[in-house]
């Protein structure tokens, strides 16, 4: 840090009433909070800092206040958020215009990636980027660590594209779906209308006091009508709406809450049941819609082998389907489109972590005298130890100051030609350095 900025600063930043550094914390903070996330249903870190014990500490109090503000934005709130979707939305369209059959998916998360930051200033996204092509795209979370968006795209693929930036911890949730090689196939059309279908039924429904349940539901039933013209379904709709077949083909919730999180907080809050039915028990929000939440509305129809068989093996729901066409779509992957819905039109508490990378060995002690007492290794060098040699100089304002004002320090300095170095900024550089038995190597400087 160049500058400790004082207490007036931050209040004005963060429009907050009080403002304390962090070591007068521990005779200030009165009271902490904790709670659950109705989604993951992980519990939200406490705060702690040593001495809490000595303070009563109610941790249940805050956490629906906080909720409830989070869940309808301010009219500032919806101008970043406005702002990481149009940039999204630009980058999923530079996405799109780049795309070729032959590369791997992973160049498209990449391109997105490049958009977003140097267009946007969007360091992260707002969650692992969803990359599926070809039947990867009935992958509803594909994109995870064990399926890195790794496979290469082919002529022929339809592609599902799920990214969103985001922007001071403001998200953004778009997908999009759209063949490889620029051109629909007969079938590939049929079920992007089919999703176009549902998601426009929904966007000309959906006002203040809407339940979004009865959304979800609505999106199901366009979906299997539009499945009974295209001939993979027949029957009645109200009959299969009875055993559930909309969750065969979109299993996964038709949106959420959008805010801080992706899937923001305050679906369901005291009171408000989930449905215990398929499909819409995946749902994140239970609540009815109100001015000012920012929803998401992401219908999709995937084809997903065990969820068709299973539906096939259900006599309950096989009497509905045409196994033959059924067949041909097999393999076909997933459409998915998502509309982002303000209606009309918190607080972020990013975890920040402070990471301490101390290694200390028992029996090594840390010297406490300044500089040293961040020397990440105390212990003696040794063969096979990896180092990194990087000393340098820099001119810190506080620091300087701080050296200037006392008496034992400041009879070395020359404060006329220090002067000259103020603003001057900091010079470091770095060398690899190996013990490897008894020998010392030093890398050539291209190695750096
Ligand atoms: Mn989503």
């Amino acid at each position: 840090v160049d500058r400790i900025f004082p207490k007036e600063h931050f209040k004005v930043k963060y429009a907050v009433d009080e403002v304390q550094y962090f070591h007068i914390l521990l005779v200030f903070v009165s009271s902490m909070q904790r709670g659950q996330n109705t989604d993951s249903g992980s519990i939200s870190r406490e705060a702690s800092f040593e001495g809490i014990s000595s303070f009563q500490v109610n941790n249940s109090l805050l956490h629906p206040v906080i909720v409830e503000c989070r869940l309808t934005k301010t009219d500032m709130e919806l101008e970043v958020l406005r702002y990481t979707n149009r940039i999204s939305s630009e980058a999923h369209k530079m996405v799109m215009k780049h795309i070729k059959p032959g590369q791997k998916e992973y160049e498209m998360e990449s391109l997105f990636h490049h958009y977003c930051y140097s267009k946007g200033g969007m360091r992260h996204t707002s969650y692992t980027c969803i990359c599926g092509t070809g039947h990867n795209s009935s992958i509803i979370y594909y994109g995870h660590p064990g399926a890195p968006n790794d496979k290469t795209i082919m002529d022929g693929d339809i592609c599902l594209f799920d990214m969103g930036g985001e922007y001071y911890c403001y998200t953004s949730d778009i997908t999009c779906s759209f063949p490889a090689n620029g051109k629909f196939t007969v079938d590939q059309r049929a079920i992007y209308e089919a999703v176009l279908k549902s998601s426009r039924a929904v966007m000309a429904a959906i006002k203040p006091g809407v339940k979004w349940t009865d959304m979800h539901r609505l999106a199901d039933r366009v979906h299997l009508e539009e499945l009974v013209k295209i001939g993979i379904l027949n029957g009645s709709v109200e009959d299969m709406m009875k055993v559930f077949m909309g969750s065969v083909f979109m299993p996964h919730g038709l949106g959420h809450l959008l805010g801080i999180d992706v899937h923001d907080v305050g679906g369901y809050p005291e009171g408000v049941e989930r449905i215990n039915e398929p499909g819409l028990v995946n749902l994140l929000m239970g609540r009815p819609v109100q001015e000012r939440m920012v929803l998401t509305v992401e219908p999709g129809i995937y084809f997903i082998n065990h969820l068709l068989d299973e539906a096939l093996a259900d006599p309950k729901q096989s009497c509905f389907i045409n196994s033959q066409v059924l067949a041909r779509f097999r393999g076909f992957g997933g459409v998915s489109l998502s509309a982002k819905f303000y209606l009309v039109l918190l607080f972020c508490y990013p975890e920040a972590v402070a990471l301490s990378y101390c290694i200390i060995v028992q029996g090594v002690e840390r010297i406490n005298e300044p500089g040293l007492v961040n020397l990440l290794m105390g212990r003696p060098v040794q063969e096979r130890m990896v180092l990194t040699v990087e000393p340098g100089i820099y001119f810190i304002n506080h620091l300087l100051d701080e050296a200037l004002a006392d008496p034992k320090q400041s009879c070395f300095i020359n404060s006329q030609v220090l002067a000259r170095f103020r603003g001057f900024g900091g010079v470091s550089l770095s060398a690899k350095f190996y013990l490897v038995v008894q020998y010392t190597f030093r890398l050539d400087s291209k190695d750096r």
